[in-house]
């Protein structure tokens, strides 16, 4: 089995040297993949990133060797598969900086995560009139969870508005979260679309200076910087496995475990449960409370070797290669002329996604050319419909960056769109 060399957190240097992409990029195979006669420009990794061997021989080995449902089995197999699943979530919750293994529920997705809290916490635990504030540059699964919650318990949604330059409006946000009946900020750390990296810190003082509680929609900030919830000082945070390298099928909610003590479940079945009569139940310790059925335990062996992966590495080097690419891009499209970027243009908060329009071209068009010439970007509104209202958009074009790709890749994309621009003549 190929592994990587793990480097402990706390053992990163501040000035690191550039990565490594040419020795990186052997590691995923589906990098070496032509579209059609082109090489394969792959700039869609905030939809969903590559996956190394080393993560897809944790699964495959996994299958190979282990292979039982956990939690249930005093047969060996059964016992190995439990080891991976609980050695995961150790791992997990080292990869966050968390103080205790028990505060990470594995579930599918950032999604699913979000949900959770929107269902367990907020609809079962706030009162009708509490205030849930959150932004308007939130994704569908860190919004539709909230209409729904809101809905069913009568409670209060508001939203920090975006500025001019993709940042989040503070002043509004302080007179939102001070004062009043906020009890829960919920936002993402780091835009999908705009690519802002938003004052997240700043944001859980100033809620729980208001006995507020934060969460984290950490599905684009976790695999590409640092991300400590200690140092965050968050009560949730969420993200997705299959978007930091790791297998699809696998998601984690983190949260504090006194917290998860007092929500109720979200999910009702097998392995949630400590005694069940007819008419009644009651629950299994946290998290298990919380992972009802069989769960994914090869995709959670392959979330711990991608966190094996991303720890070699270093967060911190890979941030600050993708903040130097996004820099290469934004000059690159301002300098091809006709194309409107949206987002940030202080490096200093913006993350590996570039959102951008090509004069009037449809950018679902924009995609379609720019696949032609072996790039593939995302088109349509991100999951981010209020968003795109917000920028008086239907839709943007979004190039999105990680650790194996290269000044060259961008280099294609900006030669893609001088072709976009030559097939629409403007
Ligand atoms: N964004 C994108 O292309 P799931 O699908 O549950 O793994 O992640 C949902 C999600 C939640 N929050 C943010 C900020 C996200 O970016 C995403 C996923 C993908 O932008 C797919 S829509």
């Amino acid at each position: 089995m190929t592994t990587a060399v793990e480097t402990p957190r706390s053992a990163r240097r501040d000035a690191e040297p550039p990565l490594d992409i040419a020795r990186i990029r052997v590691d995923f195979p589906i990098l070496a993949r032509r579209i059609g006669d082109r090489p394969l420009v792959y700039l869609d990794s905030a939809a969903t990133s590559q996956k190394p061997l080393q993560v897809l021989d944790a699964v495959d080995h996994y299958y190979r060797t282990s292979n039982a449902n956990v939690h249930r089995g005093v047969h060996t197999l059964g016992n190995e598969a439990t080891d991976v699943f609980e050695q995961a979530r150790v791992r997990v919750a080292r990869f966050i900086d968390a103080p205790d293994p028990s505060g990470v529920v594995f579930l599918r997705n950032t999604t699913e995560a979000l949900n959770l809290v929107a269902s367990s916490y907020a609809r079962e635990m706030l009162q009708p009139g509490d205030r849930v504030v959150l932004t308007e540059m939130e994704h569908h699964s860190n919004l539709v969870p909230w209409q729904l919650a809101a809905e069913r318990r009568g409670l209060e949604l508001a939203f920090i508005p975006v500025l001019a330059d993709g940042s989040l409006d503070m002043e509004r946000a302080r007179a939102l979260i001070s004062g009043g009946p906020t009890k829960l900020v919920s936002l993402a750390h780091q835009s999908n679309v705009l690519g802002t990296v938003n004052p997240v810190r700043e944001i859980a003082r100033l809620a729980h200076d208001n006995g507020a509680l934060v969460c984290l929609d950490a599905a684009q900030s976790v695999p590409h910087m640092p991300v400590s919830v200690r140092d965050l000082d968050c009560d949730f945070l969420a993200f997705s496995g299959h978007k930091m390298v790791g297998p699809m099928g696998v998601g984690v909610l983190w949260a504090r475990p006194e917290l998860l003590e007092r929500m109720p479940p979200f999910l009702g079945g097998g392995s949630m449960i400590l005694r069940v009569e007819l008419e009644r139940s009651s629950w299994n310790t946290v998290p298990h409370k919380f992972e009802a059925g069989t769960p994914d335990v090869a995709s959670a062996a392959g979330l711990a070797a991608a966190c094996d992966y991303l720890d070699a590495i270093g967060l911190d080097r890979i941030h600050a290669h993708e903040q130097a690419l996004v820099e290469h891009m934004i000059s690159m499209l301002d300098e091809i002329g006709g194309i409107t970027v949206y987002g940030p243009r202080d490096l200093a908060v913006h993350g590996g996604a570039v959102s951008f329009n090509v004069a009037d071209v449809h950018p679902h068009d924009v995609g379609t050319i720019v696949d032609r010439e072996g790039v593939a970007v995302r088109a349509g509104h991100h999951c981010c419909q209020p968003l795109m209202h917000r920028l008086d958009v239907a839709a943007t074009a979004r190039a999105s960056v990680y650790l194996y790709t290269t000044h060259d890749e961008v280099d294609a994309l900006g030669a893609a769109l001088h072709e976009v621009k030559r097939v629409f003549g403007v």
